[in-house]
């Protein structure tokens, strides 16, 4: 018999992973999806209709849908990666991502248990490096103090203690993956990342002028989504329920991951001031003697900073260590190094900006709105 999966948030970025791995090992996947008047499922639009691959309407607001659909699937692993996602939104939106991010789980912990599956269903919960926030030390592994610094990571942090709750109290297995920052060409448009990558294919081919960012000194250890799904399903294969941090144990400010990208893209970088005042300027272009259209960008300024983008509390300071991961899961940290993750992401931008055309006109006047700060 196959084993079945049930992922909340299997539209997202690593839901659409997942249920990628999961699809190969054999499981019938369920997923679940929210009511919303713009369906958006491009990322998993390539699984819809495959015969082991069924989606029903659920969220995680709603204690009745949880209870339902869990009820209905009665699924032998659950991984709970539905939330609102975004640290900056979540300043926001503090009562929604508290409600969703953290009752949620409870909403799924507790229909398990009432349902009487606590013997037969396995869950995973997706938890942060978040937890660590105003970080109290470097790096950080699975015995260093939370010090949570959004409502995102309060949120998260409830997340984790209620896994942990129902772990000890009713001997249920349910477990964290403490998950420092994973990216991929599939990363929402307004993280970090995915924002400079998209930002670097839309300069160089002259569909965007300028790239305004928040705290450029801020550090991160990015490793590649598609890598760390591996470790969610990894993390339920253990004989005993166990959090683990996954991490990449390789760490780099928000300004490196922007030279990068840019150079990927044909054009190098030099950052001069400091703060609101710091500029990228572009001190050589590749692609400006290959392509015509367009005239050399040397000497402009890309990159600015906005105070748009700064947030109330920010984490500074990410660095994972994976050493429990490599030693319990056998898992391979940089299967995709850093250098490897910003090539494909950019590459990947490339051709998506190229192939949009008249349409990435469209997409660069979204880019400038976002960049106002209208939406983050
Ligand atoms: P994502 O791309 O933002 O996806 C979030 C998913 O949650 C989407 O499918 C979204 O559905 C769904 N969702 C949001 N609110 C919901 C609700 N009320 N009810 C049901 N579903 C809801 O996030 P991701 O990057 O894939 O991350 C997956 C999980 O890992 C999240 O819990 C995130 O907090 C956590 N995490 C992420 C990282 C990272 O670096 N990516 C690191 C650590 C932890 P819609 O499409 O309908 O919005
Ligand atoms: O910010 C700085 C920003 O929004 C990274 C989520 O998946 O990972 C993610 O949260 C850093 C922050 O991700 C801009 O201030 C500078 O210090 O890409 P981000 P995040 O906040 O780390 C964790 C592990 C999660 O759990 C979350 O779900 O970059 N930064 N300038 C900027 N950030 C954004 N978004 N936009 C900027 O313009």
């Amino acid at each position: 018999m196959a084993k079945v999966a049930l992922i909340t948030g299997v539209t997202g970025q690593d839901g659409s992973y997942l249920s990628e791995f999961l699809l190969e090992k054999g499981y019938e996947v369920h997923g679940t999806i929210r009511r919303s008047s713009v369906d958006f499922r491009e990322r998993i639009a390539h699984l819809e209709g495959k015969p082991h691959f069924h989606l029903h309407y659920a969220d995680l607001g709603d204690s009745m849908s949880v209870l339902g659909v869990i009820g209905k699937v009665r699924p032998d692993e659950i991984y709970n990666l539905a939330a609102q996602s975004h640290v900056q939104v979540s300043f926001d939106s503090p009562e929604f991502t508290a409600d969703v991010d953290a009752v949620g789980v409870l909403r799924i912990l507790e229909a398990v248990r009432q349902l009487g599956m606590t013997k037969k269903c396995r869950i995973y919960q997706a938890s942060t490096s978040e937890l660590y926030g105003k970080v109290e030390e470097v790096p950080q592994n699975e015995n260093t103090p939370f010090h949570p610094y959004s409502p995102y990571a309060v949120a998260k942090q409830y997340g984790f203690w209620i896994v942990k709750e129902y772990r000890e109290a009713y001997n249920m297995y349910c477990c964290s993956g403490i998950l420092f920052n994973h990216e991929s060409e599939r990363r929402g448009e307004t993280f970090v990342t995915r924002k400079i990558t998209l930002a670097a294919a839309r300069i160089s081919q002259g569909l965007q002028d300028c790239l305004y960012l928040g705290n450029m000194d801020s550090l991160r250890d990015w490793g590649y989504a598609k890598d760390y799904v591996e470790c969610m399903w990894l993390i339920l294969q253990q004989d005993k329920p166990e959090d683990f941090v996954i991490a990449t144990g390789v760490q780099h400010s928000v300004r490196e991951f922007t030279e990068l990208a840019f150079r990927h893209a044909g054009i190098e970088l030099e950052f001069k001031g400091e703060g609101l005042d710091e500029i990228g300027i572009c001190v050589k272009d590749v692609r400006s003697k290959k392509e015509k259209g367009r005239e050399s960008l040397e000497g402009k300024v890309l990159v600015r900073v906005s105070p748009d983008f700064y947030r109330p509390t920010d984490v500074v300071n990410l660095w994972g260590d994976p050493t429990k991961a490599k030693a319990k899961l056998g898992w391979n940290p940089v299967k995709t190094t850093f250098e490897q993750l910003v090539q494909l992401m950019v590459e990947h931008d490339i051709a998506k900006v190229a192939s949009e055309g008249a349409a990435a006109k469209v997409r660069t006047n979204l880019a400038e709105y976002l960049e106002k700060g209208v939406v983050k």
